[in-house]
């Protein structure tokens, strides 16, 4: 079939929209309706060029909500209507990973999908006969994508997809950090280095475990307002200060922060958000992307006297058994998602919806197909 998508033909340039040609699903495969996605800062950022893994011709998008056409054989978890969001972290259920209830990191098709290719090595997408390469196994970019079966959380249909496709990334990213790999207990302090869609979702999974004191940290002040609505309790802007804002952050909070993250993907901040945790026992989680080439570092002192590093990748959340679960608690009323739409754009404007995020006017743009 033809569909339309934004084809990212090469690293630095705006996105381009086409009519491609999408191949139907092979054996356990599903073709997806999108009906809506969000822009993520992880798309700029392979669109930049910055990610090692980062491959062109490339269909981007990872954010997204979509409606089941049509599935391969062999396929028997969803069939069409199905309301699905897509998972760039699959749960195949069987592998040692997803055995070793441990991680989210199900490796079941983890190589294929760094390298743009669905599992059995090949491509759907094409133009003119030359193939274009799916990203992170979704490639929401697209009006209609092919997803490997273990890559979809089937949600109820009630749930708006223009809203919970946030659930895809962002949102769940940020609360998954706070509950699942931080574990922040009740009455705890926290610091959160960026209040894009990731920081800001850090701050609801904050309020959700009942954090005494939120510090949001960002060097744009824009940002401060939004944090304030969802529940933060001290803003803080690093240009207003003219020393290291780890330094700042010990001394506002009687020592250092309980818990940390890290929602920018800068290297420098990582060392501030490690080095602004309590000694003893605070915690950093590293949340944002880095470039290829970037390393952190701190004195190993940092460790030695009680801090931890940990990193954490959507949320640790499993997608297709607990994704369905935060579709429910939006339902209920119990999580918020409405807040973090910014703008709403059709996909001939997605090369907007990149600059709105550079200049930092948006928490999340989604495209509405
Ligand atoms: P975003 O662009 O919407 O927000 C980033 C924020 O950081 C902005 O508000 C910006 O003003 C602020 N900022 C930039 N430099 C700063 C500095 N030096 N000090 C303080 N604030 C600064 O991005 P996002 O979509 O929220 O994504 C944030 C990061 O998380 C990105 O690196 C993204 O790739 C990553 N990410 C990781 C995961 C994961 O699973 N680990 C998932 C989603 C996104
Ligand atoms: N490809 C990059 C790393 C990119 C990365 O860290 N991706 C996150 C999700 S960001 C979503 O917005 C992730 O889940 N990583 C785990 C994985 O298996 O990719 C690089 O540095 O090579
Ligand atoms: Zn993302
Ligand atoms: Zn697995």
């Amino acid at each position: 079939m033809k569909t339309r998508a934004a084809v990212a033909w090469e690293a630095g340039k705006p996105l381009s929209i086409e009519q491609v040609d999408l191949e139907g699903p092979r054996a356990g495969e599903v073709l997806v309706r999108i009906v809506a996605t969000g822009v993520c800062h992880t798309d700029a950022f392979t669109l930049s060029g910055a990610d090692p893994e980062g491959l062109f011709p490339v269909i981007l998008g990872h954010e997204g909500g979509g409606i089941v056409e049509e599935v391969g054989p062999g396929v028997t978890s969803v069939r069409p209507g199905d309301h699905v969001i897509p998972l760039y972290t699959p749960e195949c259920g069987q592998c040692k990973f997803c055995r070793s209830g441990k991680t989210n990191l199900c490796q079941a098709i983890r190589a294929t999908q760094g390298k743009g290719l669905m599992p059995d090595g090949t491509s759907r997408f094409s133009l003119d006969g030359k193939p274009i390469l799916h990203y992170m196994g979704c490639s929401t970019f697209s009006e209609h994508t092919v997803l490997p079966e273990i890559a979809l959380a089937k949600v109820n249909p009630a749930a708006p997809l223009d809203k919970v496709c946030l659930l895809g990334c962002g949102i769940t990213t940020g609360i998954g950090a706070v509950l699942n790999t931080a574990k922040v207990t009740p009455g705890s302090t926290v610091a959160v280095f960026g209040l894009g869609g990731i920081g800001m979702s850090v701050i609801q999974g904050a309020v959700m475990a009942r954090a005494e004191r939120i510090l949001a940290i960002d060097t744009n002040p824009d940002k401060f307002e939004m944090a304030r609505q969802l529940g933060a309790t001290d803003f803080v802007n690093p240009k207003d200060h003219d020393r290291p804002i780890q330094e700042v952050v010990v001394e506002l909070t009687d020592g250092g922060v309980d818990y940390s993250f890290e929602c920018i993907g800068n290297v420098n901040v990582m060392r501030s958000a490690l080095e602004c945790c309590h000694k003893g026992w605070g915690e950093s989680i590293i949340i944002g992307v880095a470039g290829a080439g970037q390393e952190i570092s701190t004195r190993p002192f940092q460790l030695v006297t009680g801090r931890v590093w940990r990193g954490s990748a959507f949320g640790g959340v499993k997608g297709r058994s607990q994704l369905p679960g935060y579709v429910d608690r939006y339902l209920a009323g119990e999580l918020k998602i409405d807040e973090f739409v910014s703008a709403e754009l059709p996909l001939e404007q997605i090369n907007h919806a990149f600059d709105l995020m550079h200049e930092g006017k948006v928490i999340r743009s989604v495209i509405r197909y």
